[in-house]
């Protein structure tokens, strides 16, 4: 990532950094060029460099934000759930739906609940299609304005759905 590499860069020349600096820097570029790192870790992280790289960071979170935004399929606690169960995007950005807990869990959207022209066979798994593994992930990109259903078809049932509205 060009942003990564011009941060590391841009570091030496900056005057009065910390003695922690260097370590900091380590931990900001291996974590940024992580794809699917939490944002608030990346922010986290950030603040303790200084404002030269702050102003390059910032590109690199919009980045992040704009390329993909993650759900968990089976909350940390072995629930049955997409977390968050409910959320938004802007239309054209990625989603990750990641493998978590209580697996296997797939995606299907609900052919009643969402916008119109929108052929959910183009966007969900196959019902029958499951991921079994850890860590397994199914993208989808949405780019029709408006409020989509979806489901886990085996664990439908047990209350595995979730809502996302396209911006
Ligand atoms: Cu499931």
């Amino acid at each position: 990532m060009a942003s990564v590499t011009s941060a590391a860069v841009a570091i030496p020349s900056f005057t009065g950094l910390k003695a922690g600096a260097s370590a900091s820097k380590v931990s900001v570029a291996t974590k940024v060029s992580t794809p699917l790192t939490p944002k608030l870790a990346v922010k986290a992280s950030l603040k303790d460099i200084g404002v030269a790289v702050v102003a390059t960071a910032a590109t690199a979170v919009l980045t992040s934000n704009a390329m993909a935004v993650e759900v968990l399929l089976g909350g940390d606690d072995g629930s049955l759930a997409f977390v968050p169960e409910s959320f938004s995007v802007a239309s054209g950005e990625k989603i990750v739906f990641k493998n978590n807990q209580g697996f296997p869990h797939n995606i299907v959207f609900d052919e009643d609940a969402v916008p119109a022209g929108v052929d959910v066979s183009k966007i969900s798994m196959s019902e029958e299609d499951l991921m079994n593994a850890a860590g397994e992930t199914y993208s989808v990109t949405l780019t029709e304005k408006g409020t989509y259903s979806f489901y886990c078809a085996p664990h439908q049932g047990a209350g595995m759905v979730g809502k996302v509205t396209v911006n």
